[in-house]
């Protein structure tokens, strides 16, 4: 049977065979879900880059650049990181290359993989639904901040393991945490995920209703995917 087993920490990925599975990242707030929103806006491609420069040069041919550290706009960028910046008109059509904090970081570490697809609360029953037709054992990875484990991309693993479980058996005992996790906390989930390190980072730079939209479930049917280092559907 296929397998289904969640890295909390992209410094924890080295624990892991990735070339032989699906996965998923995960970086609830903000990266997955605004590239999930932009490419449900009619945003063309979003290519990442863990390095700022590497990204920053992308600008000289013709792609829209987007750039976050510490959950701030970086200056010169034509995008933040927040999921409204990717709803605005004069993204549509466009190329974006796109460095983070964390989550470009995750996708980075995830590229010999089988497949890697980009998760969010935004897309994730089109993500369950995919996951369950198709062959592969899957990871997921939490982007997390820094190196350290979060709550809500461990969350959203407990989410789409609760979605998925029927098709999968558990690889380790992270994916049993994350959905014990999960089914403690869904009722409840903005209150609970305001309580976390990253929602408090995020509400100091006043921005609260990221955070709201962020946890909307299913607000997309889109599936992006990394073929040859650019995210389309
Ligand atoms: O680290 C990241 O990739 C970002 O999503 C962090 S932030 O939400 O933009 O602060």
């Amino acid at each position: 049977m296929k397998t289904v087993d969640v890295c909390l920490s992209p410094d924890l990925i080295h624990l892991y065979d990735v070339t032989d599975k699906v996965v998923v990242v995960v970086d609830i707030l903000r990266a997955t879900s605004c590239m999930t929103t932009g490419l449900a806006n009619g945003v063309k491609s979003i290519t990442p880059f863990e390095n700022l420069e590497r990204c920053e040069q992308m600008k000289s041919r013709g792609y829209l650049i987007a750039g976050e550290r510490n959950g701030q706009k970086v200056d010169g960028f034509d995008l933040g990181n927040s999921p409204f910046d990717y709803m605005k008109d004069h993204v549509k059509g466009e190329r974006v290359a796109v460095t983070t904090t964390n989550g470009t970081v995750a996708i980075e570490k995830s590229r010999k993989a089988i497949e890697v697809v980009i998760g969010s609360f935004l897309n994730i029953s089109t993500v369950a639904n995919h996951l369950k037709n198709q062959q592969q054992s899957v990871l997921i990875l939490c982007a997390g901040w820094k190196g350290k484990v979060n709550l809500e991309d461990s969350l959203f693993a407990g989410a789409l393991v609760d979605l998925i479980l029927g098709d999968f058996d558990y690889e380790t005992d992270a994916p049993l945490l994350a959905r014990a996790s999960y089914l403690n906390m869904k009722d409840d989930l903005l209150r609970q995920i305001q309580q976390s390190s990253h929602a408090r980072r995020l509400n100091k730079l006043d921005i609260v209703m990221d955070i709201a939209f962020c946890l909307k479930r299913d607000e997309y049917d889109i599936l992006p995917r990394l073929v040859e280092g650019e995210l389309t559907i």
